[in-house]
C-alpha cells in the first residue's frame, strides 16, 4: 500500500495554507530589515488580529476575545466541554522572523480546514486560539495573554507593565479598543478545555540533523529576564579626568563579558540583547545604562547559580567604578516538563520514537517510523498553561535552527507536513470520545 503524500493527506487545506501565509507575510514587515515589528496592541497587531477574526469568519467559527485580550474561533460549541485548542502567537520580537508564532495559527486554521475536507466527526469542541503579546517585546513581559489567563501573571502586575515610551499596557490595550478592566486568571474558560497544542517552528538544529520533518516537545528550559541598572554620573567626555568619572558603561561592558563566561562554565546560556542608555550622547559619559539580562539552564539550580553570580559580579565591578547596581528580575518561567500521557499520545500518533533524545545515528541512519521527541531552550504560551491544563507542542524543522532574526526560516514542504501532523494530531483528540 503506498502512503499518501503530506499534499495528498491535506487536500485543498495545503493551498489554504499558502493563501494565508502570503496574507500575513506583508502585515508588520519592516523594509529596512526584513523583518517583522508585530508588537502588542500595535497597528501591526491590529492588522494581524483583524486577519484572524476575517479567518474565523470565513469558515463560520465562533468569534471571542477573551477577558485578557487572547483571540478564540471555535468549531463547535464554546460553552462546550472538553475542548481541545490549538494556536499560537501572531506577535514578534523586534525585527523577527515571519514564522516564530504565525506559522502555528495558520497551520491550525488550515488543519481545520483538512480535517473538515475529510469530514471528521469531533465528539468535543475544537478552538483555534491567538495567545496575545507572547514575546514581551513591548512592555517587557513575555507571554501576557497567556500567563493573564494562567493566574501566573496577576492584574495588578499587568497594570504595572510600561513600554519604553511610558505607555502603561491597560493603556495600549484601551487604545487598540480592548477593554482591560477584567484582566486576570480566567479558571472558568480553562476549565472547558481538556488540552492545548502549539505547533512551532524549531529555534534550533535538532530536527535539522535527522529525516524528520516534525518532532514533539519534551521541556523547555527554566528562563527568565532581569534587568540591570547602572548609575553613574553624566559629565564632560571632554573634560573629566578618567580617575573622576563614575561610568556605568564600564560596569555594564563588564558584566556583558562576564555573563557570556560563567554562561559557558555552566553549560547554560545568558544574553544581554537589550540595553539603553541616559543621556545616550556621544559626548557625555552616562549617567545609567539599563541592560536586560535573558538567561535559560537546563535545570533551575544551574539557573539560580548562573544568574547570582553574574549579579555578584555586576556589584563587585560597579563598586569598583564608583557606581550603583540594581538588579531586578522581570519575569521568571520554571522548568516545563510537558504532559507525558498527552506528549506520548501525540507521538504514538506520529509514528512514535524512541523518547528524547539527540539523534546518536546519522540522519540517513535513523528509523523511518521514529517522531523524534526534543526539548528547547525556547519560551511558549504552552509552557505557560502547563501549570494549569495539559499542553503538548509539535516543532517543524528550522534547516538553519537561525529565529528571532529576518532570517528564521522553514521549507515549505517541512511547514505543510507539520499541518498534515497537526490535523491527524487533533483529529486523534477530538474525535475519541
Ligand atoms: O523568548 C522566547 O523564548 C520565546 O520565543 N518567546
Ligand atoms: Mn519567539
Ligand atoms: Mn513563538
Amino acid at each position: 500500500m503506498t502512503v499518501p503524500s503530506v499534499e495528498e493527506r491535506l487536500g485543498s487545506a495545503a493551498d489554504s495554507h499558502r493563501r494565508m501565509w502570503s496574507e500575513l507575510l506583508p502585515v508588520g514587515r519592516y523594509d529596512a530589515s526584513g523583518g517583522y515589528r508585530r508588537h502588542a496592541w500595535t497597528p501591526a497587531d491590529a492588522e494581524c488580529r483583524a486577519w484572524f477574526a476575517e479567518q474565523a469568519a470565513a469558515r463560520g467559527l465562533a468569534y471571542e476575545v477573551d477577558r485578557n485580550g487572547n483571540q478564540w474561533a471555535w468549531y463547535g460549541d464554546p460553552a462546550g466541554e472538553g475542548a481541545i485548542v490549538t494556536g499560537s502567537h501572531l506577535d514578534s520580537v523586534p525585527d523577527g522572523g515571519a514564522y516564530d508564532g504565525p506559522l502555528g495559527v495558520v497551520s491550525s486554521f488550515a488543519a481545520l480546514d483538512a480535517l473538515r475536507e475529510r469530514g471528521f466527526q469531533p465528539v468535543r469542541p475544537l478552538a483555534i486560539t491567538n495567545f496575545v503579546d507572547e514575546e514581551g517585546a513591548r512592555f517587557g513581559v513575555a507571554c501576557v495573554g497567556s500567563r493573564l489567563t494562567a493566574g501566573v501573571l496577576t492584574r495588578d502586575q499587568a497594570y504595572e507593565l510600561r513600554d519604553a515610551a511610558g505607555v502603561r499596557l491597560p493603556d495600549a490595550m484601551e487604545a487598540a479598543g480592548q477593554d482591560p478592566s477584567a484582566l486576570g486568571k480566567d479558571t472558568e474558560r480553562l476549565s472547558r478545555v481538556a488540552a492545548y497544542v502549539e505547533l512551532h517552528v524549531e529555534q534550533g538544529r535538532f530536527l535539522a540533523e535527522t529525516p524528520h520533518p516534525v518532532g514533539v516537545a519534551s521541556a523547555i528550559w527554566p528562563h527568565g529576564r532581569w534587568r540591570f541598572d547602572f548609575h553613574g554620573e553624566a559629565n564632560h567626555a571632554g573634560t573629566t579626568r578618567l580617575q573622576d568619572r563614575r561610568d556605568p558603561m564600564l560596569s555594564y561592558a563588564d558584566t556583558v563579558l562576564t555573563a557570556r563566561e560563567k554562561a559557558a562554565l555552566h553549560g547554560a546560556l545568558a544574553t544581554f540583547g537589550k540595553v539603553s542608555v541616559e543621556p545616550n550622547g556621544t559626548n557625555a559619559i552616562a549617567s545609567l545604562v539599563r541592560g536586560w539580562l535573558d538567561s535559560r539552564a537546563a535545570d533551575e539550580a544551574t539557573l539560580t547559580a548562573l544568574v547570582q553570580e553574574i549579579e555578584a559580579a555586576a556589584r563587585e565591578r560597579a563598586e569598583r567604578d564608583g557606581v550603583r547596581a540594581d538588579v531586578v528580575r522581570e519575569s521568571y518561567t520554571p522548568v516545563v516538563d510537558f504532559d507525558a500521557p498527552l506528549r506520548d499520545r501525540l507521538a504514538a500518533c506520529l509514528g512514535a520514537g524512541t523518547p528524547a533524545r539527540r539523534p546518536t545515528t546519522t540522519p540517513a541512519g535513523a528509523p523511518s517510523g521514529h517522531c523524534p521527541i526534543l526539548p528547547t531552550g525556547a519560551g511558549h504560551d504552552a509552557g505557560i498553561l502547563s501549570a494549569v491544563i495539559p499542553t503538548a507542542m509539535l516543532f517543524v524543522r528550522n534547516p538553519t535552527g537561525v529565529s528571532h532574526s529576518p532570517s528564521e526560516y522553514a521549507g515549505e514542504a517541512d511547514c505543510l507536513a507539520g499541518t498534515a501532523a497537526l490535523a491527524d494530531v487533533l483529529e486523534e483528540l477530538v474525535c475519541r470520545p
